[in-house]
């Protein structure tokens, strides 16, 4: 058995706070099952890698070319999904929705144009990722004034490039299928419901 070198976060609201937005059953499945995985698979390929046990998650995700070849793609995969995992539960909450304020909002106005214009941008890019993937705000490690939409495959994380994540939501089918089935568009659109704005502003403010 593999020690817990990494734990699965608990929810900071209860399975069923985020509806009717997100059912709980697929939050259930999404936090005891897809991100209970990415731990699991992540303190089991940790076990054959000692001098890497103490490092954080953002330590691994940044230094992916000091971990082994045999265990690189399985520290990606996994370090990312828990990483990426224990961000979107942060995102959300309930009773929330509305809009940005403060620095935050003007850096968007700044950027999009409008916050209306950065939310359909926001939803069109998410839209486009072909397969599994997550669309992210982010503060982008060469132009630290700017905002900007970048969408990531599998669980592939900005911290690889070194950029600051802000927002980000999973647009990996098990985020929605029970409950929207195919439309991902109609999802994405409802999010806005439960975005957690006062974490953004708290993240965009700290950097
Ligand atoms: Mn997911």
């Amino acid at each position: 058995m593999a020690s817990d070198f990494h734990t699965l976060p608990k929810l900071p609201y209860s399975v069923t706070a985020l509806e009717p937005y997100i059912d709980a059953e697929t939050i259930m499945v999404h936090h005891k099952k897809h991100h209970a995985k990415y731990v699991k698979e992540l303190n089991e390929a940790l076990t054959h890698l000692p001098e890497f046990q103490d490092k954080s998650l953002e330590w691994l995700l940044n230094h992916l070319n000091a971990i082994p070849d045999s265990s690189r793609t399985a520290i990606r995969n996994n370090a990312g999904g828990h990483y990426n995992h224990s961000l979107y539960w942060q995102m959300m909450s309930p009773n929330n929705g509305g809009s940005p304020t403060g620095e935050l909002a003007k850096s968007i106005k700044e950027t999009f144009g409008s916050i209306s214009k950065f939310k359909s941008e926001f939803e069109d890019k998410g839209n486009k990722i072909f397969g599994s993937g997550w669309v992210w705000l982010i503060k982008p490690s060469h132009n630290s004034a700017a905002l900007e939409i970048i969408t990531t495959s599998g669980h592939d994380t900005p911290l690889m490039e070194r950029h600051i994540p802000l927002l980000l939501n999973d647009v990996w089918e098990h985020a929605y299928y029970l409950q929207y089935k195919n439309s991902r568009a109609d999802y994405l659109k409802k999010w806005w419901s439960i975005t957690n704005w006062s974490e953004v502003e708290k993240r965009y403010d700290n950097t």
